[in-house]
């Protein structure tokens, strides 16, 4: 049976208050969920169209004139939508600075509604290079120079995971041209580059399976083998004394066929010749994105 969730979970996930997503259901049937005896209760593909009606709502259209169509329609004309041009940079800084504040008085709830209010108006190439990787790297300094707890950072790798996971069910590509398995190696906690990476390959066309971080060999290879990955990508930050080791075993149990990607600051201290398959390292984001197009439709 499809997992359900009740409107007070909707949401949160969707950014929409309660009485927005009543009215929309009551004046325009645009998402009509099941009621029980514990309420209305939404299936995954009615929280993915909210999320598509809320995103163009944001761009400026009235929702009675969107709330009849099609899903596909619905992203049609998301995709026709131009933009909001990038401000500049001074205005940029201004923006993440709300986020930040947000974050740093554990205000996750206001940290979560400005991220998806900013994804809603950016593109998602945009709102990657843009808005998460910028926050991540000035929360990256504020957690080492001691300004922000992990109980903050996790606070927000878990709001950052959520958002660019929504979004990536919500630009997922109907024909994906691949599947990639994307994580980090044991020990390996560092998880922001990957979970840039799962948003950009996913917009080029390209299906993410997204483990995250700390996984041994073993977890990420079999993943790969059970869902026919041609593509594993490793996010690696820090080389500790296991990484070459858990590569090569990688290498070795990963489907015969499949290529290993390998990415993120200390990638390069790795060798990675003679791992017995093809490699491709990863200098930066854009090289991933422009390896992808090697496989794009
Ligand atoms: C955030 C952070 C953490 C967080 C990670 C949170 C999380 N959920 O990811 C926490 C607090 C857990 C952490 C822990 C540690 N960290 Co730390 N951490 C950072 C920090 C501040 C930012 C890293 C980050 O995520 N930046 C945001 C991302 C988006 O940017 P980026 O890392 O620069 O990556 C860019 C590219 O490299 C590339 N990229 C990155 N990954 C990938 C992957 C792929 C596939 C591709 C294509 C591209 C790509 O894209 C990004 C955008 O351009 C850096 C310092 C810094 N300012 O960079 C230190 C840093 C990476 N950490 C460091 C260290 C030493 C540690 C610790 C070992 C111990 C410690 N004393 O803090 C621990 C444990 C690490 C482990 N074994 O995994 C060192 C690493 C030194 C080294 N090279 O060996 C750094 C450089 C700090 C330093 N100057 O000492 N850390």
């Amino acid at each position: 049976m499809q997992t359900r969730y009740p409107i007070r979970a909707v949401a949160k996930i969707t950014g929409l208050s309660l009485d927005t997503l009543r009215a929309w259901e009551r004046r325009y049937q645009a998402v009509v969920p099941e009621r029980s005896d514990r309420g209305r209760q939404y299936g995954p593909a009615q929280i993915e169209r909210l999320l598509l009606l809320n995103q163009l709502v944001q761009k400026g259209h009235a929702i009675g004139g969107i709330a009849s169509l099609a899903d596909q329609d619905l992203k049609n004309l998301l995709a026709q939508q131009p933009s909001q041009p990038i401000p500049a940079s001074e205005a940029m800084a201004d923006i993440l600075a709300s986020v930040l504040s947000a974050i740093e008085s554990f205000d996750s709830a206001r940290a979560g509604d400005e991220l998806s209010r900013l994804a809603a108006v950016f593109r998602p190439r945009d709102f990657v290079y843009e808005v998460a990787v910028p926050l991540m790297r000035e929360l990256g300094k504020r957690f080492h120079d001691g300004t922000l707890s992990i109980a903050q950072e996790h606070m927000v790798s878990q709001l950052l995971r959520n958002l660019l996971g929504s979004m990536i069910r919500l630009f997922r590509p109907s024909n994906p041209a691949m599947k990639m398995v994307l994580a980090t190696p044991a020990s390996e906690s560092h998880e922001f580059g990957i979970l840039a990476s799962a948003m950009l390959v996913s917009m080029a066309g390209i299906e993410p399976v997204y483990l995250g971080p700390d996984l041994t060999p073993l977890e990420i290879a079999n993943t790969a083998q059970r869902i026919g990955a041609q593509v594993v990508l490793l996010g690696i930050t820090v080389v500790t004394e296991t990484t070459a080791d858990d590569v090569k075993s990688l290498a070795a149990a990963m489907p015969e066929a499949s290529e290993l990607w390998v990415g993120g600051a200390s990638s390069t201290n790795l060798d990675l010749s003679n791992l017995g398959r093809k490699t491709v390292l990863l200098k930066d984001l854009p090289a991933l994105e422009n390896e992808c197009r090697r496989w794009g439709h």
